[in-house]
């Protein structure tokens, strides 16, 4: 059975372009409930440590500077069938390929400066969960 949460984040960009409280209207008016938030900053090492799966791949530095360049909001979602859903709400990394109605589509700047994150299945929501907020956090 699928999870009932997910992990996301409103990315520098989003934040910047005056977007997170548009953003953060869609995820509710499409059903997720805010479980937790927090309006913060990532360091580089917390940045290099979240996208340690992509420490490889050739954008690797550019995604870490671009992630500490501002502040971001971090939060879990709750919603039935979580991670497939808000994937689908925010649609594909790069807005030029995202579906209509999509959060990407919206509010995305490019391929990297993609306005939002989410989790990739139930067991990195709870990492990427974990990676932000303590028990006492989440609500
Ligand atoms: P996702 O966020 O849709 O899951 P991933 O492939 O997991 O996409 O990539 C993580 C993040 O890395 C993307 O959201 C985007 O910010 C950045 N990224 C991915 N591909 C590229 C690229 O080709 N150039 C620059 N940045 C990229
Ligand atoms: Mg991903």
């Amino acid at each position: 059975m699928s999870g009932n949460r997910t992990f996301t984040m409103l990315k520098p960009d989003a934040i910047e372009n005056g977007h997170m409280g548009k953003i953060i209207d869609m995820i509710i008016q499409a059903g997720f409930s805010i479980k937790a938030m927090k309006y913060t900053r990532l360091s580089e090492d917390q940045a290099k440590a979240f996208y340690e799966v992509h420490s490889e791949r050739p954008f690797y530095g550019e995604l870490v500077e671009y992630m500490t360049s501002g502040p971001i909001v971090a939060a879990i979602l709750e919603k039935d069938n979580a991670v497939a859903d808000f994937r689908a709400l925010i649609g594909a990394t790069d807005p030029a390929e995202a579906a209509e109605g999509t959060i990407r589509k919206y509010y995305a700047e490019s391929k990297g400066r993609n306005a939002v994150h989410g989790s990739d299945s139930d067991e990195n929501a709870a990492i990427e969960g974990k990676f932000h907020f303590a028990d006492s956090e989440v609500f």
